[in-house]
């Protein structure tokens, strides 16, 4: 048995938590006060002291200070920093892992493996501290030199959401920070115990750095925090994470006042299987992006489209893997599929589950709220699969949870079609051993997904390349190749070291 007490104790987690942070200093926010339930076992973990708008104002003055110290610091020097709370993550991966785990409800496995992801992005940014490049430009006028440089942008806002608790606040602050930008956290309230344990991580190095308070600020609080953030001027970026309806407000508050924003919104993720697929690797893709982190990734595969010819098999064998899920405690490493978040997820899961049947949808695995020992806390579900028609409205609609659906199709342009043809454009994935199928979903008239897969599933990016999707995922991108750009501002200079002033596209002006 995992000692959560423990765990607890060496996270610097306290019966009662200070909800507001700038790092160096914390304090209990005047806000109202947070429980935290586990989804595991139904248990309270422990409380938090949200952040007022008081408590936030003081938080975005502080942050105002710091970036005047921070954007002064070397970029490689900042670089050194992050690298040092990589090695603190990476001392503390088993117990932030098994906090995720239990705080949220994903597999240890998952857990630890979101650490690592945080682990990566440190050593990620540290590299891009040495690398954040422009470019330089001949210019058309004599005795002129052009270039371009990115400089820090100020304050970025991170909201996040409750699936990767951890994770996805370190692929922006690590980034940013590089970048000299200073960071704004406003966690999930269904997760702010996480949030709370990483800033206890990587206090020491804050305070071993001489980092001016205000670089790392979390403000835990629910949607009204969100909102100071999206339409506060002094924060030159909001990144968010989380539902379409929440991106959509955050975007449009930020855009009133013409800010930037960073959406990484849901998905309706499929994978095109197609006859000359090795099922021996389609089936255990599918069934780890549908039923992994309980059906709850961005990512997760919601859609599987198949070849006629093939239909019937991909569902014996589906059918057959579901029989062989074990559900239960997350931090059990025998068990596949641990609970949703909580009972109002259970009861949005249920709600589309009745409209999959009210729209001729048919279950070949039935999905069930499962009761009983072990099963206390009313969160866990059993993973089920319909047969559906993409057209559904349900089917167009991203129902968080371990919902997978099955859609028959004739040739690879239809299934192309299917694949394209809802709202979201964040993953997509198609197993096959035909070059030309292949080629053809990964050209231009192919997926119109952010991210496109072959032979592998949907979900489990790595995070080297740049993550985030089209349409209403957002079109935002986080994490590695050039997203660190996102987070700074760029500068063109025209250098003039001659003694006349010609002007660009040959105008005279003489008096
Ligand atoms: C998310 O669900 O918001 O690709 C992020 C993946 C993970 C990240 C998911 N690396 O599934």
């Amino acid at each position: 048995m995992i000692d959560i007490k423990n765990i607890l104790d060496k996270l610097g987690i306290e019966p009662v938590n200070h909800g507001v942070t700038t790092g160096q200093v914390s304090w209990p926010g005047n806000g109202e006060i947070l429980t935290s339930f586990s989804p595991v076992d139904g248990k309270k973990i422990a409380e938090i002291g949200q952040a007022g708008k008081y408590d936030y104002d003081q938080v975005i003055a502080r942050s105002v200070e710091a970036y005047k110290v921070w954007r002064l610091i070397p970029a490689p020097k900042r670089g050194d920093i992050v690298r040092q709370m990589g090695d603190q993550l990476r001392k503390m991966k088993q117990d932030l892992g098994t906090l995720v785990s239990y705080e949220m409800g994903k597999s240890l496995q998952e857990g630890l493996g979101e650490v690592q992801e945080m682990i990566d992005i440190c050593d990620f940014a540290v590299g891009i501290s040495r690398q954040l490049y422009g470019l330089t430009m001949h210019s058309e006028r004599p005795m002129h030199r052009m270039y371009e440089q990115w400089h820090p942008i100020g304050l970025v806002g991170v909201i996040s959401a409750f699936n990767f608790p951890v994770a996805v606040w370190s692929w922006n602050a690590m980034l940013a920070w590089v970048c000299g930008d200073v960071c704004i956290w406003k966690p999930s309230e269904k997760t702010p115990l996480t949030a709370i344990a990483c800033q206890q991580i990587i206090k020491t190095v804050l305070k071993e750095n001489d980092v001016p308070e205000g670089v790392s600020s979390v403000v835990t609080g629910g949607r009204e925090v969100g909102i100071w953030l999206a339409d506060d001027p002094r924060i030159a970026l909001i990144s968010a994470t989380g539902s379409i309806p929440m991106g959509r407000a955050v975007g449009e508050a930020v855009a009133r006042r013409l800010g930037r924003s960073l959406l990484e919104l849901g998905g309706n993720n499929a994978i095109i299987v197609t006859r000359s697929a090795d099922l021996n690797i389609a089936i255990p893709g599918i069934v780890f992006g549908a039923v992994g982190t309980a059906g709850q990734r961005c990512t997760s595969t919601r859609r599987i489209i198949v070849q006629e010819d093939i239909y019937e098999e991909v569902k014996n064998r589906l059918v057959k893997a579901y029989s062989q899920l074990k559900i239960g405690n997350p931090l059990e490493t025998q068990n596949h599929v641990g609970p949703l978040i909580d009972k109002m997820a259970v009861e949005q899961y249920q709600a589309s589950v009745e409209k999959v049947k009210e729209a001729g949808g048919h279950f070949i695995v039935a999905p069930n709220v499962l009761s009983g020992e072990e099963y206390e806390s009313g969160c866990y579900v059993s993973p089920s699969i319909a047969e559906v028609e993409n057209g559904y409205a349900i089917v167009q609609h991203e129902t968080f949870a371990p919902l997978l659906y099955l859609i028959k199709y004739t040739d690879i342009e239809e299934a192309i079609a299917i694949q394209n043809d809802v709202p979201q454009g964040l993953s997509s994935a198609i197993f096959t051993n035909n070059v030309r199928e292949s080629e053809q979903f990964l050209s231009q008239v192919g997926s119109d997904c952010g991210i496109a897969n072959v032979n592998i599933g949907t979900s489990g990016a790595e995070i080297g390349g740049a993550f985030g999707g089209e349409k209403e995922t957002g079109g935002g991108r986080e994490s590695g190749s050039d997203s660190w750009k996102a987070y700074m501002r760029r500068q063109t200079n025209t250098i003039n070291y001659g003694s006349a002033l010609p002007l660009a596209q040959g105008i005279k002006f003489e008096f």
